[in-house]
């Protein structure tokens, strides 16, 4: 069976990080191995929560797993709590890593125009970093604006222009290098659609949905856990995109229907079926 290690938290409420990545990974027919940065009563995205910072027990968690020679079919990483602990979750990447891991970090810093409250400029300095590290990134609008050096005011001020998602894409190839070959920008939204837009060195394509209320928590997570999982099971690059933006799309219809909140997640469990068997 192949083996997925996911470095991130475990949030109680949020369906967010790892409560996201474990039953998508399992559904997909592989093993999540978790390395659990901390634990958080709720993400940090309710008015109040309680977090465990687990960053002085990660040396002695991961040092374990370099024992054991545990090897990994591919790496994912999400939130990180602080700069000390991206310095150790940079050269966890590099020490549990080989020729044939994919690594793909969902470089979390912010949303909608604006860095989440527990990300300093210098915590966003380490993600960078770590994001040159991967094979796919999975930045959202406002990431990718940061990880690109572009204002997120005047990118979306574009959105109305027929050449808004060449210009997204020209941007995210910037990025682009030796080793990271594609980077999916999501949540990219253009009159009353959502686009998820995977830009390689020559290949560009599009996931479109029905912009159906706002952004939720947890839905970049469900996305770079879909897509990690059918990169490692050797699936395209555009059935993978297609499939998370299919998904994620049909868990909102169902979350805006119950009218919950935007911090408690999205409905994504009945429709887990879609992947179990894919
Ligand atoms: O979904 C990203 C994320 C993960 N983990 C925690 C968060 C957030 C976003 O706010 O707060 C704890």
């Amino acid at each position: 069976m192949k083996k997925i290690a996911v470095i991130n938290d475990i949030s109680g409420f949020g369906k967010c990080s790892l409560t996201a990545a474990l039953p998508i990974i399992s559904a997909l027919g592989m093993q999540c191995c978790p390395v659990p940065t901390a634990v958080l009563s709720h993400q940090t995205g309710y008015n109040s929560y309680h977090c465990i910072d687990l960053t002085a027990e990660l040396d002695a968690y991961l040092k374990e797993w370099y024992s054991c020679g545990e090897s990994f079919d591919a790496i994912l990483t999400g939130y990180m709590t602080s700069c000390e602990q991206a310095d150790i979750i940079l050269k966890a990447v590099d020490r549990l890593k080989n020729d044939c891991t994919l690594v793909v970090v969902d470089p979390v810093m912010a949303d909608d125009g604006t860095l989440y409250k527990t990300y300093s400029k210098e915590l966003c300095r380490k993600v960078i970093r770590l994001a040159k590290k991967a094979n796919v990134i999975t930045p959202n609008l406002t990431e990718l604006c940061i990880l690109a050096r572009l204002s997120y005011k005047s990118t979306t001020a574009k959105s109305a222009e027929d050449s808004y998602f060449e210009y997204i894409a020209e941007a995210a190839r910037t990025l682009l290098s030796e080793n990271l070959e594609t980077v999916i920008v999501t949540g990219v939204k253009k009159g009353n659609t959502v686009c998820d837009i995977a830009v390689g060195k020559d290949s560009f394509s599009v996931s479109q949905s029905e912009l159906i209320g706002g952004s939720f928590s947890g839905t970049g997570d469900l996305f770079a856990s879909i897509v990690c999982a059918e990169l490692t099971r050797g699936m395209s690059m555009a059935y993978s995109v297609e499939l998370a933006t299919r998904f994620i799309e049909k868990a909102i219809r169902d979350t805006v229907k119950e009218g919950t909140d935007r911090n408690d997640g999205i409905a994504f469990e009945k429709h887990l079926e879609m992947l179990i068997n894919e």
